[in-house]
């Protein structure tokens, strides 16, 4: 296999591009990819300061590495869950990480926010671990851009997780999570940090071999907590029908995106108050995650 820019030997093959490249035009192609999916929704200007949540993965750790290549003004925040060692380990990679870049690294601990680490947070309330560890996480990296700061959150979710994220969503006709499904969602109330996924083009194969390439020391384990969530049921499903036919996870998402997004969007139309408890953008009087604290602060007291 040969690189299609240079004609040395290929160190990937991409089939759903029908491409192969060398190691420095992976690394081109992947910038070129990160590049477009800002250009094309417009997730941030020169001038925006990114905040960049990572868990210490290849995926989050990749992004990272390529917005400060590109000479965006960025930081890193680190959510501690207080999941056991994956904690423990995955935070020393993204410390590691920030320190031999010289860039900051906001460290946000859960048991501090919440009351208890996540698995604590679970037995208290019996809510789904992800659910919890989900809402908690979105609220914190929003507190955190605004905290310190920052206009935009960015994240490292690649293809292969919103291609599942999109299938669970269709499985069960979750209309209202199809309407927030996007590479960027706007800042619709001044508390609310604009998100962003400047790697939804990338499949996770390629932040793998982009991380590789780099040299990025990541946690190559999962969160125990995701071993039998349904969300690898759905990319298991995905990987077989892209082995069958390549671009399919793609297309998928594409399809999505381009053509049907909107129909959903529209359906959409909430009006956004701020929480009497924290002050944070919610829906209703309080917001989930302060009624999620108090749960967790009933369950735990002495
Ligand atoms: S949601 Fe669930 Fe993740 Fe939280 S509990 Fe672990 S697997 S970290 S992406
Ligand atoms: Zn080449
Ligand atoms: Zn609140």
């Amino acid at each position: 296999m040969k690189c299609k820019k240079c004609g040395e030997t290929a160190a990937l093959d991409l089939r759903r591009h029908n491409a192969a490249f060398c190691s420095p035009h992976f690394i081109e192609f992947f910038r070129k990819q990160v590049r477009e999916a800002i250009r094309h929704y417009r997730m941030f200007e020169p001038d925006d300061t990114v905040m960049v949540a990572v868990s210490g993965g290849k995926d989050s750790l990749a992004l990272w590495d390529v917005l400060i290549e590109e000479g965006y003004r960025t930081c890193g925040v680190y959510l501690d869950l207080g999941i056991f060692d994956y904690s423990v380990e995955s935070r020393a990679k993204c410390e590691a990480f920030a320190a031999a870049r010289g860039q900051t690294l906001v460290i946000e601990r859960v048991a501090e926010a919440v009351g208890a680490p996540i698995p604590v947070v679970q037995k208290a309330t019996r809510r789904p671990t992800c659910s919890a560890c989900g809402l908690s996480k979105r609220y914190l990296i929003n507190r955190a851009a605004l905290t310190h700061g920052y206009t935009v959150a960015a994240t490292g979710h690649n293809l292969d997780d919103e291609a599942a994220t999109l299938f669970g969503s269709v499985m069960h006709w979750q209309t209202d999570a199809l309407s927030r499904q996007a590479p960027m969602l706007p800042s619709t109330h001044p508390k609310l940090i604009r998100r962003v996924k400047p790697l939804y083009r990338l499949s996770e194969r390629e932040t793998a071999a982009y991380a590789f390439l780099r040299g990025i020391d990541y946690i190559v384990e999962e969160c125990p907590f995701a071993r039998g969530a349904t969300s690898l049921a759905h990319k298991d499903v995905l990987n077989r029908m892209e082995e069958a036919s390549p671009g399919a996870k793609h297309n998928f998402l594409f399809g999505f995106l381009d053509k049907a997004r909107a129909a959903f969007e529209a359906a959409e139309s909430v009006t956004l108050l701020e929480c009497a408890s924290c002050g944070q953008v919610t829906t209703g009087e309080i917001c989930a995650f302060c009624k999620l604290a108090d749960q967790v602060k009933r369950h735990t007291a002495p």
